[in-house]
């Protein structure tokens, strides 16, 4: 899945693809690298942004998501509002990717797939004071409750994803990567989306030694290293800026499990 951010303060695109041509440009070129799904989402997440207004969002992802599905692409739009779920779906956006894991009735009305992301907070404060008792377990437990609901209202795909960096610190986002295989374990396809998050700055840190976190565009090596592991620890699909070193990531340990398979 490929990341279109059409906002002026997207912290990895920094507003380049707000334009309309550039963002058509942008989403072709990462379609061209491989990407099934192009992300399409007008409201800045990131940990301190503020929220849009309704009408701000519609016009910034509408024209986009209608221009991308009259070209046959897979759409999905990253909202957490309802009313921008609904115009999307109507200019072509098959998938509805909800960071707020409340807008599963939404998708069963609309008929459209839902990813179920967890939160814990809102964006302008969730890394406040990131708070669990067992990370793991209540993740889990939050999406499954919501995930198995939307399959019984009849919502055809129904995909859960762990929230990385959403409410979470650097300890807490390891520990749901590690323990991957307790998601895909439910049976409900899994999402996961680390690309040039926070998280793999600090862990990294600047490439001369400095005890500072890596910047964004420094942070391919950490993002290829987590997408990697989450595929071959059964995500279904990876949430990626980087698209073309990602799919040819994906290429080399599908055939590696493959062949890993066919000499067992
Ligand atoms: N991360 C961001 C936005 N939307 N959606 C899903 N399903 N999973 C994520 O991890 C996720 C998301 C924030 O990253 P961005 O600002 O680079 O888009």
């Amino acid at each position: 899945m490929g990341v279109l951010n059409v906002t002026p303060d997207s912290f990895s695109d920094g507003g380049r693809f707000s334009d309309l041509a550039a963002a058509l440009a942008h989403a072709r070129s990462m379609v061209a690298d491989g990407a099934d799904w192009i992300d399409v989402g007008g409201e800045s997440t990131r940990p301190g942004a503020t929220p849009v207004a309704l009408e701000d969002e519609q016009r910034r992802v509408l024209p986009v998501v209608e221009a991308l599905a009259d070209e046959g692409v897979a759409v999905s739009i990253d909202t957490r509002k309802a009313e921008v779920a609904r115009a999307a779906v109507v200019a072509g956006a098959t998938l509805i990717n909800d960071v707020s894991a409340s807008l599963g009735s939404v998708a069963a009305e609309l008929g459209v797939g839902w990813v179920a992301m967890h939160a814990q907070g809102e964006p302008a404060s969730m890394q406040r004071a990131p708070t669990y008792l067992d990370v793991v377990g209540e993740v889990l437990e939050h999406l499954v409750t919501r995930a198995d609901a939307a399959v019984a209202a009849g919502v055809p795909a129904v995909w859960i994803d762990p929230g990385i960096g959403f409410g979470k610190t650097a300890a807490h986002n390891l520990a749901l990567l590690a323990h991957l295989d307790r998601f895909v374990a439910t049976g409900h396809p899994v999402l996961v989306g680390t690309s040039r998050k926070a998280f793999l700055g600090s862990l990294l840190g600047t490439s001369d030694g400095a005890a500072q976190p890596a910047p964004v565009d420094d942070r391919l090596e950490g993002s290829l290293a987590t997408a990697t592991w989450a595929m071959a620890n059964g995500a279904a699909m990876v949430r990626v800026h980087d698209v073309r070193p990602t799919a040819q990531a994906a290429l080399v340990i599908a055939g590696e499990i493959i062949t890993k398979d066919a000499a067992a």
